[in-house]
């Protein structure tokens, strides 16, 4: 994100609090995986929206009204001998450089810098109970000021959580966010369609994800979360990422895979056939799992309330479960009793953006709030049908979700995704055609 974008975010946030607030973010934690090898490192969201620093061991501070500066970043130092093994530091001129700091100080100067920068400052923001370790040092500087009382200084009085006003503005994409979102989109698309392509009766799972994996990677992207690449039953499993199961002729496929772009997530599902042909039973319910799909996007509209995709997914997926014979009843006594949960248990929809179950409040008070222009949420409705006794056969184990990420406009809606095929005659012919 460029740096005036970055500035704005924290003038915004600064101007919220007001002068007599202090925020305190602290990086995310490094991992470990196995001994001394860690987990990819993924920055903070909350700290990636502010700073665009992905660095560990680092601590932002945001103090409005501050003469010297007022966004001040503890870091790690340049070290030569360090820098050898894990690679380049920003440092402390970096930080102001190239990152936009007005003040940069060494992480480990924190203990005897950050106590005077809370000093006679009425309100600290900061999110307790993320991370116990960074809670025990507030307690520990929050202390060391209230010691300094007797030489005339004030300790802060009250704790605000930062979440909840920050989420606010990350909920609204900008611009550059978009186009962050597009891209991640557009090569996650790609990607889908390179599976589609690879795809052949006696692959393993692990094949296509591969395949996946390819296409995120030779675009400098990396997954926004762990790929489901599911199989037959295993596309029944809401969250399989096992991925090492044989493909079999006359299954289905499902898979669930987005790609990150500069800290910016897409999350698209497709469902096709392994061998190229939907069953007709496969396509009865995948009719019905798409043209809820639509109708759910059709009403992804600014000034609709969160819930009217999902309900109105609902009537399509509750309607054709009667249809099919899978459910007794009328749609509204279905819909009353829940029973359609045995095949849709999940909701239609979560936002979208650094995050794939991105931050903001989908109730304001009691109520569902209203879409606005410059939301992005998916549309993934999707039905699951494990084999069972009271199941007729052909439709045992077809588990289908289609999922795009859809932006929320002005003028009506705008989808991310729509580079992944969904219709039955375009997946049929890409289906197994080779990469
Ligand atoms: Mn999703």
């Amino acid at each position: 994100m460029n740096l005036s974008e970055l500035k704005k975010r924290r003038r915004q946030l600064m101007a919220s609090m007001g002068e007599g607030g202090i925020a305190i973010l602290p990086a995310a934690q490094e991992h470990i995986r196995n001994r001394d090898v860690y987990h990819d490192y993924r920055q903070d969201s909350d700290f990636l929206y502010l700073t665009g620093f992905e660095e560990p061991e680092s601590v932002a501070v945001l103090v409005p009204g501050r003469p010297q500066g007022e966004y001040i970043l503890f870091c790690r130092e340049r070290n030569p001998e360090k820098e050898t093994w894990d690679g380049l530091r920003a440092g402390q001129e970096g930080a102001v450089e190239r990152y936009g700091a007005d003040d940069a100080f060494p992480i480990t100067d924190i203990d005897d810098i950050l106590p005077g920068l809370m000093e006679n400052r009425e309100r600290v923001y900061y999110t307790m109970g993320r991370n116990p370790a960074f809670d025990k040092h507030m307690m520990d500087w929050l202390n060391r000021v209230r010691s300094s009382a007797r030489k005339g200084v004030r300790a802060p009085g009250e704790f605000i959580d930062l979440d909840h006003q920050l989420h606010e503005y990350r909920l609204f994409k900008s611009r550059s966010e978009v186009s962050a979102m597009r891209r991640a989109a557009k090569v996650s698309a790609a990607a889908h369609k390179r599976a589609m392509a690879a795809c052949q009766p006696g692959m393993n799972e692990f094949e296509i994800e591969a395949e996946l994996l390819y296409e995120f990677r030779r675009n400098g992207m990396t997954t926004a979360y762990p790929s489901i690449v599911g199989g037959g039953r295993n596309g029944c499993i809401l969250h399989y990422i096992d991925n090492r199961d044989a493909l079999r002729d006359g299954d289905l496929l499902l898979i669930d895979a987005g790609a990150e772009n500069q800290g910016y997530a897409s999350d698209i599902t497709r469902t096709f056939p392994v061998n190229g042909e939907f069953s007709p039973a496969q396509r009865e319910v995948y009719e019905i799992v798409l043209e809820a799909q639509l109708a759910a996007i059709e009403k992804t509209l600014a000034g609709n309330h969160w819930d009217d995709p999902h309900q109105a997914a609902l009537r399509v997926l509750v309607r054709g479960l009667i249809d099919l014979g899978l459910l007794k009843g009328s749609v509204q006594s279905v819909l009353e009793s829940g029973e359609y949960r045995r095949f849709y248990m999940h909701r239609t929809g979560h936002w979208l953006g650094m995050d794939v179950h991105d931050v903001g409040d989908y109730k304001v008070d009691e109520d569902w709030r209203l879409l606005e222009a410059g939301m992005v949420t998916t549309v993934e409705p999707g039905l699951y049908i494990t084999a069972a006794d009271d199941i007729p056969e052909r439709f045992h184990n077809i588990g289908i979700r289609i999922e795009d990420d859809v932006l929320v406009t002005k003028e009506g809606y705008d989808v991310l995704s729509k580079d992944a095929p969904k219709d039955i005659d375009t997946i049929e012919s890409l289906v197994g055609s080779g990469v």
